[in-house]
């Protein structure tokens, strides 16, 4: 197999292609319903894991060393933003996203760390123009450091929360220099582990402060994008109040947040949280709330957050279906919010894992645009509620009816007859668009 440097840039060679290091599905130029592929699926590279994770787990240390030759701090994090340019070009990822703590090296002194993080801006705001990439978003790490133990906003102690506002905004002003789309807000440590020490009530409305604050100082600093939150049920906190998608609209509308901020769906949450992806997909549409998604896959014999790359094709046709009804990403993107696994510890590993999460997003793509034009899921679905299209279920999609003709009605109705749900013919619908082999 060739290594990292020899490859200069990963090309689509088509389906029979042998080569590992090439798009056998994604082929970026090519036009699918009326929009480049490129432009359907907007890839992103997550800086975290791809250019800061070694390989460390719970139980045994790095397998692999990112810091590219270099002992001083700023020169490694200089390198660390070299390797993510030349990777993003040679993978042909037009966008990437960060943590504020990813991308500089940050210490316990406030303002030696933010010096770090403005030299760090101006360094990739350069490499970006270079490369011509794009931020799709970024993030405050308001969750590794200590003080941040018993939450950020939701902190039982205010130092902590204008602690928290600090680091938003300063990640903020960065997110508008580089003209991200959206900024992303995901409370791993917003919530509890015991009531016995936790003031529910405070906590939330602060919380909802804390997020009408970040709403306005960024519209007052020009950032026209969106904010999301990333629901995630647990880990690192036993109750996390971004449990879901339909909570974290709650939330949305409880504080006044509506249209302002949305929905950043990861796959490997949606399993934690005991929904699959296109569940959590589907409710953030149904609520005007989809925007971007973490893509990768959890491991359903593994109770945690195992942020693998996603292969599984059914899972990511069914997210592109939801994806494509929601009118497609706007302001949001794909972002890879998955790493290589701790024994996959070189360089080339980082580009075939990629590729296959790329390849695999494109087929989903493919799969549901052939489900959509073969329709007959669709009209599955058209049909199953046509008692709505006329008559006394007209009147209840308009709202121009009430209990008493409804009860009438039901009263003198004698023949009710609910038709069959069909489910195992439209899975196998599923799969006959999805292998239609000869
Ligand atoms: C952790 C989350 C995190 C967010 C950004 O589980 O996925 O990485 O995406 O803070
Ligand atoms: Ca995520
Ligand atoms: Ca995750």
């Amino acid at each position: 197999m060739k290594t990292y440097k020899e490859i200069k840039r990963v090309e689509y060679e088509g389906k029979d292609s042998k080569n590992p290091f090439a798009f056998k599905y994604y082929n970026p130029e090519e036009v699918i319903l009326g929009k480049k592929m490129k432009d359907h699926l907007k890839f992103a590279m997550s800086y975290w894991h791809t250019i800061d994770y070694c390989g460390v787990d719970m139980f045994g240390g790095p397998t692999e060393n990112k810091d590219f030759g270099e002992t001083d701090p700023i020169k490694i994090y200089e390198k660390k933003a070299d390797f993510a340019f030349e990777l993003m070009d040679k993978l042909q990822i037009e966008y990437y996203c960060f943590h504020d703590v990813d991308i500089a090296p940050f210490t316990d002194d406030l303002e030696e760390s933010y010096k770090n993080f403005d030299h760090m801006i101006d360094y990739i705001e350069k490499l970006q123009k270079k490369y011509n990439k794009k931020l799709l978003w970024s993030t405050a790490n308001n969750f590794g450091d200590k003080k941040f133990m018993a939450g950020a906003a939701t902190s039982p102690n205010a130092d902590v929360f204008a602690l928290s506002a600090l680091k938003v905004k300063k990640c903020l002003e960065a997110d508008v220099r580089l003209g991200g789309t959206c900024y992303v807000l995901w409370g791993g440590r917003e919530g509890y582990d015991t009531l016995l020490n936790t003031n529910m009530k405070l906590e939330l409305d602060n919380l909802g402060k804390f997020m009408q604050m970040t709403r306005d100082y960024g519209r007052s600093i020009g950032f026209n994008g969106d904010f999301l939150l990333e629901p995630k049920p647990k880990e690192p906190t036993k109750h996390q109040y971004d449990f879901d998608s339909a909570t974290c609209c709650n939330f949305i509308r409880t504080y006044g947040l509506m249209g302002d901020f949305k929905l950043n769906i990861e796959a490997n949450h949606a399993t934690l949280a005991g929904h699959t992806f296109e569940h959590e997909l589907c409710t953030a549409r149904v609520n005007d709330a989809f925007c971007s998604v973490d893509a990768n896959q959890g491991d359903p014999l593994l109770g945690w957050d195992t942020d693998q790359f996603p292969t599984n094709v059914y899972d990511t046709t069914l997210a592109m279906l939801e994806v494509l009804r929601a009118g497609g990403f706007k302001n949001g993107g794909l972002n890879f919010d998955a790493k290589t696994r701790r024994q996959s510890n070189t360089l080339e590993d980082i580009l075939l894992a990629y590729i296959a999460g790329m390849d695999s997003f494109a087929l989903g793509l493919r799969v549901a645009v052939k489900l959509i034009e073969d329709g007959r899921l669709d009209e599955f679905v058209k049909n199953r509620y046509k008692s709505y299209e006329s008559g006394i279920g007209k009147k209840i999609v308009e709202g121009t009816t009430d209990f008493k003709e409804l009860a009438d009605y039901a009263m003198k109705n004698k023949n009710v007859h609910v038709e069959s749900g069909r489910q195992e013919y439209l899975e196998s619908v599923i799969n006959e668009v999805m292998f239609n082999l000869k």
